[in-house]
């Protein structure tokens, strides 16, 4: 689908959803993940994840040795350096792609939506508790920005919310008119490239676990050592907080991205999504821009919940392009219904997940998205992204987390914790507010700002 420029944002009313398909084709449209594949991803520990998939016939396969929580991209848990043929294959494999049967698809959900209760059954009118904290805002504490304007706001339809919580992912075309985008893009990408040291820095955290980051001063000291030190392969580079200072700006200004990461356009479409009510809280957990050059391999599957320490299932994800992409670009893929199924077994230990192929997941994607477009996805909803084929450009995407005030922070270790372990790929997010909130209570924090309503 080729992107047009639109002064507006562009409601749709039914979602668009494109499923690819194994090679060789299932007696139905499920799609699920078969553990001998030839070609498979792995959510792993950095055992297998070199191998990858065409999408929608891949193994999910854990971390092994230790029990650690997996992370999207390495440090343990990351790929091996391999060749761009797995590119090739991928490329080959998604020409496959069919399109699910949008008509029927739409028909259900419509058919549904009339029998469902929901807080905004309306695709043109905000639903009934937004509207009554509309009239609440400023009096919150909220930070969110106008600025992108309320009275342009794309509310979500009653077939995204319910695909949503159904399958644990949606796609939302013109969250933002492209003119709106590109104001965010301008300042976006000036803070990535003022943090790229900062972002090679985290690589190598990440997987080089223990090796001293402070001695790297340039892009050139972080490839030697990732060349020499480690033979995962690079999934991405990952910039942290861009509404935050510049942890290395020593003027401490708050950037010019801030606004527009914090704007409450973004906010509400996860406050709908959350299925948010009257009283609810929607707080911002954090930003990030993921940069994957050409080149670059798969993230791997999976979970943000399992790299963050609160206690909740109202935990989403907005992922936006910072460009259009095309079909060969490296955009998420998600495992259908996951989220309903696997945070639960794996809450206390990672045991028993190093092969996840008997739980039937349909992997689906979705046509390339537009600048002004967005994914969903829900917290606990497994997902990765394809590598990036050498012959794209950069591919970045602006990744939003938020979730319902009132979630509860959970331990960080040890035998007294709640829960396994959260994977510590996203330690430099959450250090910043993690130990001035005591284990078991609310997470509020100045860190963890109010943006909607
Ligand atoms: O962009 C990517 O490859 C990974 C992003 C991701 O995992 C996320 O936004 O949750
Ligand atoms: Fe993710």
């Amino acid at each position: 689908m080729a992107c047009v420029a639109s002064a507006s944002p562009r409601p749709i009313l039914r979602p668009r959803v494109a499923a690819t398909r194994p090679t060789t084709r299932p007696p139905t449209k499920t799609t699920t993940f078969a553990s001998s594949s030839p070609s498979s991803a792995a959510f792993d520990g950095g055992v297998s994840a070199r191998r990858r998939l065409p999408r929608g016939a891949s193994t999910i396969a854990a971390a092994r040795g230790g029990g650690r929580a997996a992370g999207r991209g390495g440090g343990g848990r990351g790929g091996r350096k391999s060749t761009g043929g797995a590119v090739k294959r991928y490329k080959k494999e998604a020409s496959r792609a069919i399109d699910l049967e949008e008509e029927a698809l739409a028909l259900e959900l419509e058919a549904d939506a009339a029998r469902v209760t929901s807080p905004s059954s309306s695709s043109s009118n905000p639903p009934r508790a937004a509207r009554g904290a509309k009239e609440k805002r400023g009096g919150s504490g909220s930070r969110g920005t106008n600025v992108f304007p309320a009275s342009m706001d794309r509310p979500t339809t009653v077939g995204e919310q319910l695909q949503f919580e159904r399958k644990g992912h949606c796609v939302l075309r013109g969250v933002l008119s492209r003119e709106e985008a590109a104001g965010m893009i301008t300042e976006l990408m000036h803070e990535t490239k003022a943090r790229t040291l900062q972002a090679y820095r985290h690589r190598v955290a990440v997987l080089v676990p223990g090796y001293d980051v402070s001695s790297i001063t340039s892009v050139d000291d972080a490839l030697r050592v990732l060349e020499h030190e480690t033979d995962e392969e690079i999934g991405f580079l990952q910039t942290f907080n861009l509404h935050r200072p510049d942890p290395d700006d020593v003027s401490g200004r708050e950037p010019a991205a801030a606004k527009f990461i914090l704007s409450r356009r973004l906010a509400r479409v996860a406050y709908e999504l959350l299925d948010a009510r009257e009283g609810d809280k929607v707080r911002l957990y954090q930003s990030c821009v993921f940069a994957k050059p050409p080149g670059f391999a798969a993230t791997h599957w999976h979970s943000d919940g399992n790299m963050v320490p609160l206690d909740t299932n109202k935990f989403i994800t907005l992922w936006m392009p910072l460009r259009d992409l095309d079909e060969d670009d490296a955009a998420l893929v998600f495992a259908s219904g996951s989220h309903r199924d696997f945070s639960l077994p794996y809450w206390h230990s990672l045991e028993g997940m190093s092969d996840l192929s008997g739980r039937g997941y349909e992997v689906e994607s979705y046509d390339p998205l537009c600048i002004g477009d967005a994914t969903a996805h829900s917290g606990w909803t497994l997902h990765w992204s394809p590598p990036q084929p050498e012959d794209r450009e950069t591919r970045y995407a602006l990744s939003v987390c938020y979730f319902l005030d009132g979630a509860r922070r959970l331990g960080i270790g040890g035998a007294e914790s709640l829960r396994q372990t959260p994977h510590g790929e996203d330690e430099w997010s959450w250090r910043e507010w993690i130990d001035d909130v005591d284990e078991g209570k609310a997470a509020r924090h100045p860190a963890l700002p109010v943006v909607y309503p």
